[in-house]
């Protein structure tokens, strides 16, 4: 199977072209698939989970899990979004340009080195979370679009990002580097389909964005548990919240991305 880019800027008209291998492809095509497998399992009735917030369409599920002292809690999320597309979504998850206008836990983003067009490399400084030590990551971030069998539906998006070394970002002390793999998979759901001959004339009040966004963090080293939990349950959902509204106000009134 051909896999191609969809698309190489927020501004710039989607192309398909190859994209060509790099030295993390292999690595990047497992991680990509294991998400695909497992992520969309619906597991939330098998007491696996626990919910740890909810509004609205979101729900935000923990599993407590501690190595060696160290919390480990692995997230899985769920929120379904309307007017706008999975392309959309993960487009302004993964596009550096637009990070900061909405990520709230960051003190710094840095892209370190462009793969390809659609994966980037980068390393980030994490706001402090006191009394632990300040955390940064390195991370590749991958987008694809995944099709769907039937050609009436539009593709799934998915971004992946997965912790990894770089020459360009060596552990500096006393910062502590974190370690995660994370992914944010969206379905795009289209009402009353069969209203409209083609994808194109479909609008945006009949769209509806089904997002999964998975989180599996390794703070790398010791942090209080109780305030790493209080951390989580107050952030991933005010990022859900916020993000998405992000990318409904930014698309609201722009030419729906398929
Ligand atoms: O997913 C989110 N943000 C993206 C884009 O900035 C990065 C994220 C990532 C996190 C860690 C490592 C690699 C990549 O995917 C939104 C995350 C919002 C919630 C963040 C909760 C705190 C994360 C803390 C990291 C380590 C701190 C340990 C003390």
């Amino acid at each position: 199977e051909r896999r191609v880019a969809a698309f190489e800027s927020l501004t710039k008209i989607p192309e398909l072209k190859p994209v060509p291998r790099h030295r993390l492809s292999d690595e990047i095509e497992k991680i990509v698939q294991e998400h695909l497998k497992f992520d969309l399992v619906d597991d939330f009735n098998s007491n696996i989970w626990e919910l740890l917030a909810a509004d609205g369409e979101m729900k935000v599920y923990r599993r407590e899990l501690e190595e060696n002292g160290i919390v480990l809690d692995p997230l899985k999320a769920v929120h379904s979004v309307k007017g706008v597309t999975g392309h959309e979504v993960c487009k302004y998850f993964w596009d550096p340009a637009v990070r900061m206008e909405w990520e709230g836990t960051l003190d710094s983003s840095r892209m370190l080195e462009a793969l390809s067009d659609d994966t980037l490399i980068f390393n980030q400084v994490h706001k402090r979370v006191w009394p632990a030590a300040q955390r940064d990551t390195c991370f590749w971030s991958h987008i694809r679009s995944v099709s769907k069998e039937n050609k009436n539906d539009l593709d799934d998006w998915i971004v992946v990002n997965y912790s990894t070394t770089h020459d360009s970002a060596p552990i500096k002390e006393p910062m502590i580097r974190a370690w995660a793999n994370v992914a944010l998979i969206c379905s795009t759901i289209i009402l009353n389909r069969d209203k409209y001959a083609d994808l194109s004339s479909v609008p945006r009040e009949n769209l509806v964005c089904k997002i999964t966004y998975v989180a599996q963090v390794n703070p790398g080293g010791w942090a209080p548990a109780n305030v790493l939990r209080a951390v989580y349950k107050r952030e991933y959902p005010k990022f859900l919240k916020r993000f998405t509204q992000y990318v409904m106000d930014k698309t609201k009134k722009l030419p729906i991305l398929l």
